[in-house]
């Protein structure tokens, strides 16, 4: 499918046209693997790296097919019956609070199909070469099967993991050939580093959402456009063939285009640091089983005794409703 033209994309609670000022297409920078100082200015310079085909297609492929049967195989009611298995078409029934929750430290996150993919040698030796260190990876692994009419509002990454190093990135695979239509990750060039994002990164960015009770999600906003008009930045995204991942910083802002199929959009969420460095306690070792609820799955969360919400934090910070 082409990436321009009229083609109109739901990002979070927005539909905008591909090609406009509200989404533009990622650029792949494969360019730049074979010149690590480069690739390294390219991440400061713009928040992530797009890089097609860092991993084995085909085990991309297997990696899928082991998710889709375990989504199967935690209940009868999970896919539509019409299809193959196979194919991960989901029961028109099966949204939010049907499709198993996979986040962690589990038997499907550290099945041999899964793993092989995203702490395989080839992110391992990536990693190595952008942190100019011996990579380190979290064991607890946000693997998720985002159902129709699902999507991840706009957040960075620091909210839900600053116990440890800064340095942080997030590789983010699709597990399968993934469309815009189906849900695929969009960040916000510059957000990272942008004078304009300044505010944003001191109250916002620089959250424990853990620590200060939040409440739900832990997300800045469902809403894409509010970030660029308060703060500029670039949203981009592409559709994503299995292989090719998104890695980017702690500080970047990002989120996700609507699942507007009943494909089941599978992928992972796998972090990696330099070894010897902290590491943030929650995701290493024996994890809790099954984490911190926020991101999707936090939207139906216990009301605890003392929360907040981001309403009233953002009035706090004095970012007004705009
Ligand atoms: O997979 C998604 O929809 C969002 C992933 C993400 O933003 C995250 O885990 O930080």
């Amino acid at each position: 499918m082409g990436e321009s033209g009229s083609r109109r994309i739901r990002l979070g609670t927005r539909e905008v046209a591909l090609g406009s000022p509200d989404l533009q297409c990622l650029q792949p920078a494969n360019h730049l693997l074979e010149d690590p100082v480069a690739l390294r200015q390219e991440m400061a310079d713009k928040g992530y790296l797009f890089i097609r085909g860092l991993h084995d297609r085909q085990e991309v492929l297997d990696a899928r097919l082991e998710v889709v049967k375990y989504v199967k195989e935690s209940g009868e009611e999970k896919l539509d019956s019409s299809f193959p298995w196979q194919q991960g078409v989901l029961d028109s029934r099966c949204g939010r609070g049907c499709v198993p929750f996979m986040e962690g430290k589990n038997s499907i996150t550290h099945s041999d199909a899964v793993l092989r993919v995203i702490e395989g040698p080839r992110p391992r030796a990536f990693f190595k070469t952008l942190l100019c260190a011996e990579p380190q990876t979290f064991d607890f692994k946000w693997l998720r099967a985002m159902y129709n009419e699902g999507f991840t509002g706009a957040h960075v990454d620091w909210v839900y993991m600053s116990r440890g190093t800064d340095q942080v990135y997030t590789m983010w695979t699709p597990l399968g050939d993934v469309t815009m239509e189906m849900g695929t990750l969009a960040v916000c060039e510059g957000s990272h580093k942008l004078h304009s994002f300044q505010h944003f990164q001191d109250t916002y960015g620089s959250l424990d959402i853990e620590e200060a009770n939040l409440k739900g999600t832990g997300w800045f906003t469902e809403d894409p456009l509010e970030i660029t008009r308060r703060f500029g930045g670039q949203w981009k995204s592409a559709d994503f063939q299995a292989g090719d991942v998104l890695i980017f910083t702690m500080r970047t802002v990002h989120m996700s285009t609507v699942n507007r199929t009943q494909f089941a959009r599978v992928s992972c969420d796998t972090r990696w640091q330099p070894a010897g460095l902290p590491c943030d306690p929650r995701f290493v070792g024996d994890v809790r089983p099954e984490g911190p609820r926020f991101g999707v799955f936090g939207k139906d969360g216990d009301v605890k005794d003392v929360e907040v919400t981001i309403e009233e934090l953002k009035e706090k910070w004095g970012f007004d409703q705009l």
